[in-house]
């Protein structure tokens, strides 16, 4: 009786063991409907601050059918590094759960299936085909942020990239725009021209980064 007891003992030792060191492995902290999995990657040594509802999240991702391993997202594709509000219906019911409690430069994994790949508002990421069964997301936290980041304004306009800001890179910038912030009875190019009056200050046709007033830093 005593030994079988030791023996029942020592085996569910061993199993909890073997889950444990399963867990560690994979660490599954998220559950939910039963759609979502959340496996971490890479876990930084720094977790002083979790992301949380209300931060923008600055991250990077791909994203592919777990079938065939079709990719369908990236976070490369889009012109600017890749940010939204977390708890604001912005992203995939999902993103919303599997982005919670993360820290600068963690990596996580989540797969989603059904309702977890649907979001309340229009979202920058694409939407998946939902018929085809899981996907996974591969996702890096870069930054958090309490307010959205500004965008390097100079760095917009300086198409060429030769640091110099021209009157037809501006144009193109403010045309691009659809000349928003502009008063309504000024034409593009008085309204270039007035801009060029006060900011290139040297008067030689550029605006250089020193004479440049706006964002001209990256935040992000
Ligand atoms: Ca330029
Ligand atoms: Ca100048």
């Amino acid at each position: 009786m005593a030994r079988f007891q030791m023996i029942a003992v020592l085996f569910l030792s061993v199993f909890l063991l073997m889950n444990t060191v399963v867990c560690d492995e994979e660490k599954f902290t998220g559950e939910g409907d039963g759609s979502i999995r959340i496996v971490t990657v890479e876990e930084a040594e720094n977790r002083e601050q979790k992301s949380k509802d209300g931060d923008f999240l600055v991250i990077k991702y791909t994203a592919e059918y777990t079938d065939t391993g079709e990719q369908f997202d990236k976070s490369d594709s889009k012109s600017d590094p890749f940010y939204f509000k977390l708890g604001d219906g912005q992203v995939l019911s999902g993103w919303e759960k599997g982005l919670r409690g993360m820290c600068v430069g963690d990596k996580r994994d989540v797969y989603l299936t059904g309702n977890e790949l649907s979001s309340d508002k229009p979202t920058a990421a694409v939407t998946p085909d939902k018929e085809r069964g899981e996907v996974v997301y591969h996702f890096e936290l870069i930054k958090i942020l309490e307010k959205p980041p500004t965008p390097n304004l100079f760095k917009k306009m300086d198409f060429d990239g030769d640091n110099q800001i021209s009157k037809t890179e501006m144009k193109a910038f403010f045309s691009a725009q659809g000349l928003g912030g502009l008063k309504e009875d000024e034409s593009l190019d008085s309204a270039v021209e007035n801009i060029f009056d006060f900011q290139d200050k040297d008067k030689d046709g550029t605006i250089s980064f020193e004479e440049f007033p706006g964002q001209k830093h990256d935040e992000l």
